[in-house]
């Protein structure tokens, strides 16, 4: 038994100190997750192996259960055999000494693995490319990816504290955050996406038409499924199936990891709730910077529906 199922199951807490951020290869990244990066750089991944790479708060839990619904063909009881982040582990996930590391859950798992990073592209285990490996990324605008990513360090106690809103707005856009720069990240992966076998999605073309984007993830993966399953696949990976489900809800993780009185990982699910959040003043500096750091790339990205 693992720590995090004795303490999800009444055991005690577990004792978690909020991480630094330390430079890993110029990239932001919390300190726990880089002790161990000699050994995440040398992941060995097998050819079928499939990735699900994402900037964190993209959409990464959306596309990975719609992935195991697309490999169970449908199948609800298998989907609920274990929750999310142990069904598909998180490649460079570690908190030494209390929970499994996402490679030692690798390493216990059976080939083909379906894996979760949120790595940047040049900071991705050469094995993946070497053997081929299929690749989904998926991809968020930057202004919802932001406040997602506020809510969730708020509740996240292996994230810094993110401050005030004003606060975490100026880390975000220096990039002074887990994973850098939001900017640098979508680019690196769209630059790169044509050189391998990568499938690159968009969160809110997912929320416009979830069945047209399930259809293209099952075809990247070579399923062909009858229509009456996909129609399944779209009700159970809804935002409302999600959050009621208590195998891709999260709400197996610790309350002194997530701290779900400070907001609930399946927060709202929705396109253009950032301007609920940002001031005529802050919407302008992002926007000025937004078009500094985009420039010449084709890389375009919808804030409404
Ligand atoms: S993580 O921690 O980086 O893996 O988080 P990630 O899964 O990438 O992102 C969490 C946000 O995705 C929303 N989400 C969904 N939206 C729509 N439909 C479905 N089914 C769905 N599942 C998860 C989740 O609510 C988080 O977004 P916010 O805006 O915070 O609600």
């Amino acid at each position: 038994m693992t720590t995090s199922q004795t303490a999800a199951s009444g055991g005690p807490l577990l004792e978690v100190t909020r991480p630094k951020l330390v430079p890993l290869h110029g990239v932001p990244m919390p300190d726990i997750f880089v002790e161990n990066w000699k050994a995440v750089e040398e992941f060995q991944a097998t050819t079928g192996d499939l990735l699900i790479a994402t900037y964190p708060k993209a959409g990464t839990t959306w596309v990975q259960e719609i992935v195991d619904f697309i490999l169970q063909g449908g199948d609800v009881e298998r989907c609920r055999r274990a929750p999310i982040n142990t069904r598909m582990p998180f490649l460079e996930f570690n908190l030494p000494g209390q929970i499994t590391s996402g490679l030692e859950s690798l390493a216990a798992m059976p080939s083909p693995k379906v894996i979760k990073t949120h790595l940047p592209f040049q900071l991705l285990p050469k094995s993946f490319l070497e053997q081929k490996c299929k690749i989904i990324y998926c991809a968020r605008n930057a202004k919802d990816n932001l406040v997602s990513y506020y809510h969730f360090d708020l509740m996240n106690r292996l994230q810094p504290h993110p401050g005030s809103w004003e606060e975490y707005f100026q880390s975000y856009l220096r990039g002074n955050v887990s994973y850098g720069l939001w900017h640098d990240h979508v680019k690196g992966w769209w630059e790169n996406k044509d050189r391998h076998s990568i499938l690159y999605l968009f969160y809110e073309d997912m929320k416009e038409d979830p069945r047209r984007e399930i259809l293209k993830m099952a075809r990247f993966l070579g399923k062909d499924l009858p229509d009456a399953v996909i129609a399944g696949i779209v009700h159970h990976t809804s935002f409302q199936s999600m959050k009621d489900n208590p195998m891709s809800n999260y709400s197996n993780v610790p309350a002194s990891i997530f701290d779900v009185s400070a907001s609930s990982f399946m927060r709202k699910g929705a396109v253009g709730d950032w301007k609920n959040y940002f001031t005529v003043a802050q919407d302008e500096a992002f926007e000025d910077d937004y078009k500094r750091r985009m420039k010449g790339s084709d890389l375009r990205f919808r804030t409404e529906l």
